[in-house]
């Protein structure tokens, strides 16, 4: 009797602590930035979707990444680790992410969840330990994308990508096993370059003008690792790919691939906007102010896409009452440069791609519209996971959970007050020197090498735009020697051998 009693108490606890088990819903887009973001503040377009997962929950203003590029930055987010621990340091080929180690998916389907990643992966193995899997080769296609699906046969779908990728999750939402809660990471291909519009988004920004960041005609005087870069809007983007100018839709390829309405649509679109090149073609200034105008039109109509899709999503959770025990989070793999420093890209420590758009809401437990401030970096995304499924964090992770910090229910006086970042690849495709380097609140210091070797030191309350190193002033140098200290303690804390060894040189 007693035993039977215990038995019934132990599965009565069980079914209670899963029901406590939340749903995860990750929405993990493409070099989607912060300045492109309304809920951030920014006026150049509108992101309602976006927004409402800030405005249901919490808005993080100070979410930064260990390594600004895609696949390095899917690998932490699912290892909790940096990346010269999960071993992806750049985007290969030579490199490649081992996938028998262990990740949160792994660690969650353990816990009872049920677990799928649909949509952009980009990391070179393909998912191991999701119990489903739907994902675009490589960097995917806009139109008529392949997906390779867990039997691992590759086929062509018909559509546009953001929308197939939400109807793959959605699809996947209503089969899954409703007795299980679910961890689902949908990865967006939207904003990533070459920004091929869904046709129906083009009118939108057509007769819209963007104005230009204040350094977008930077001279990078004092800092050589950014005008060695390959990456500018004036001479690194293409008029062909990147700006769709006398494209031969005939050809196979990302083009080829377009439906003959669509096609019909992109030409009669483009050939308005070839016309009004062809009016300022010999004035290399307003050349490159044009090229700005086309990039922030293009990508901007890319996100709008995704942002209406994300509104699908969020319906559904919604309409099926599943929003209660679901906790939605929108991110991205790290920042870009909307034109400045003349750039587009990611990659540099600065702050427009060393940022990266965070908002998480879980009904009943964050509060809505609240605000994080507090210093949260990519390797916490797992831990902080973990924690709200009430599973333990192995003690490997490298991140920490900031789920006390997000419920309000601790100020955390000991939680981190700088951060560390280190970028490796080089020299494709954008020709962006090696480097590492500390961000506290007010300060960075940056320490580039191999193809440049220089340091590079910013007041980030004098100067935002990151425009002045003022690592040759005089007065910075015990700021520098204290900053190069706090430097190497991050390095040896987090076990960078490489880093440890490039600070002391
Ligand atoms: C491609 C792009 C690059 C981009 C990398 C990495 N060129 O190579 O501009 O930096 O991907 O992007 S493209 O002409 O092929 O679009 S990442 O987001 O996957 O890291
Ligand atoms: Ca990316």
């Amino acid at each position: 009797m007693r035993i039977v009693f215990i038995f019934l108490a132990f599965i009565t606890l069980s079914v209670c602590l899963r029901a406590q088990q939340p749903n995860i819903l990750v929405i993990f887009s493409d070099d989607h930035t912060q300045q492109t973001i309304s809920a951030y503040g920014s006026k150049l377009m509108q992101t309602p979707n976006i927004d409402r997962i800030a405005k249901e929950g919490a808005l993080f203003h100070n979410v930064f990444v260990t390594n600004s590029i895609c696949a390095p930055s899917r690998a932490v987010l699912l290892t909790g680790k940096y990346s010269h621990v999960n071993g992806l340091k750049d985007n290969g080929p030579h490199r490649y992410f081992d996938p028998a180690q262990q990740q949160i998916q792994k660690i969650l389907s353990q816990h009872t969840y049920q677990t799928a990643w649909i949509g952009k992966w980009h990391l070179q193995t393909l998912p191991t330990g999701f119990d489903f899997w739907k994902i675009l080769p490589d960097q995917g296609n806009y139109f008529q994308p392949d997906f390779i699906s867990m039997n691992n046969d590759t086929s062509r779908v018909k559509g546009y990508v953001t929308d197939l990728i939400s109807d793959f999750s959605l699809e996947w939402l209503k089969n899954r096993d409703t007795k299980k809660p679910f961890f689902l990471v949908v990865g967006e291909k939207a904003t990533h370059r070459n920004w091929m519009p869904d046709p129906s988004d083009l009118p939108e920004f057509e007769n819209q003008e963007f104005p230009l960041p204040a350094n977008f005609f930077d001279n990078y005087s004092e800092r050589q690792a950014a005008a060695e870069q390959d990456m500018t809007i004036s001479n690194t983007m293409l008029m062909y790919d990147d700006l769709k100018m006398g494209v031969d839709y005939t050809k196979r390829g990302m083009f080829g691939r377009m439906s003959d309405d669509q096609k019909a649509a992109y030409k009669s679109y483009y050939n308005r906007a070839q016309a009004s090149f062809e009016k300022i073609k010999h004035d290399s200034i307003e050349v490159v102010k044009w090229k700005y105008q086309r990039y922030m039109r293009d990508y901007l109509a890319t996100a709008r896409s995704m942002d209406r899709n994300i509104g699908r999503m969020l319906n559904y959770l919604d309409s099926t009452g599943l929003s209660k025990n679901t906790i939605v989070i929108y991110t991205s793999d790290q920042g870009f440069y909307m034109g400045e420093h003349g750039w587009f890209d990611k990659r540099f420590m600065y702050e427009e791609s060393l940022r990266t758009p965070y908002m998480m809401k879980y009904p009943g437990k964050i509060k809505a519209g609240s605000e994080v401030d507090q210093m949260v970096v990519n390797i916490d995304f797992a831990p902080t996971l973990l924690d709200f499924a009430g599973v333990t964090v192995p003690s490997d992770m490298q991140g920490k959970s900031f789920r006390k910090i997000v419920e309000q229910k601790n100020s955390d006086q000991s939680w981190r007050k700088a951060m560390y970042y280190h970028y490796y690849e080089y020299p494709e495709p954008h020709k962006v020197a090696p480097h590492l380097g500390i961000r506290t609140d007010r300060y960075k210091l940056i320490r580039f090498y191999g193809a440049v070797n220089k340091w590079e030191l910013y007041d980030l309350q004098n100067d935002p735009h990151e425009m002045k190193n003022i690592i040759n002033q005089p007065s910075s140098k015990s700021l520098m020697i204290d900053l190069k200290k706090q430097l190497m303690q991050l390095a040896l804390y987090y076990k960078d051998d490489e880093g440890i060894k490039i600070i002391s040189n």
